[in-house]
């Protein structure tokens, strides 16, 4: 509807086609086994941080128990978490992600 009103004095509003996709936030959590510079490589790799950056977050983790690697649209957020999962386990650490509606 083009919001000028119908010519009976009604406005009428079209609702929005498309949603806004929820955000979710990607979660690492600490361990008391995967080496730091492993963390670090992984944070760099996957979320594109800088090195100064990644450092902040995993020492962040390791002192914590939890932090923050970024907000993604579900199918991101989803795809993040099984690539750091995946190359944790190819490389024999138990390192663990999730994720949470923000
Ligand atoms: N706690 C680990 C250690 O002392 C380092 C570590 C940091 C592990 C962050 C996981 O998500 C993590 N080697």
């Amino acid at each position: 509807k083009d919001g000028r009103g119908t010519g009976t004095g009604l406005v009428t509003k079209t609702k929005p086609k498309t949603k806004k996709p929820s955000l979710w936030r990607v979660l690492l959590l600490n361990d008391d086994y995967t080496p730091m510079e492993f963390v670090v490589y992984v944070l760099q790799k996957f979320f594109n941080m800088d090195e100064q950056t990644a450092v902040q977050v995993m020492l962040h983790v390791h002192q914590k128990g939890v932090g923050n690697c970024g907000v993604f649209p579900y199918e991101i957020a989803e795809t993040k978490v099984a690539q750091v999962i995946d190359y944790a386990r190819e490389n024999q650490h138990p390192l663990q992600c999730t994720m949470e509606k923000e």
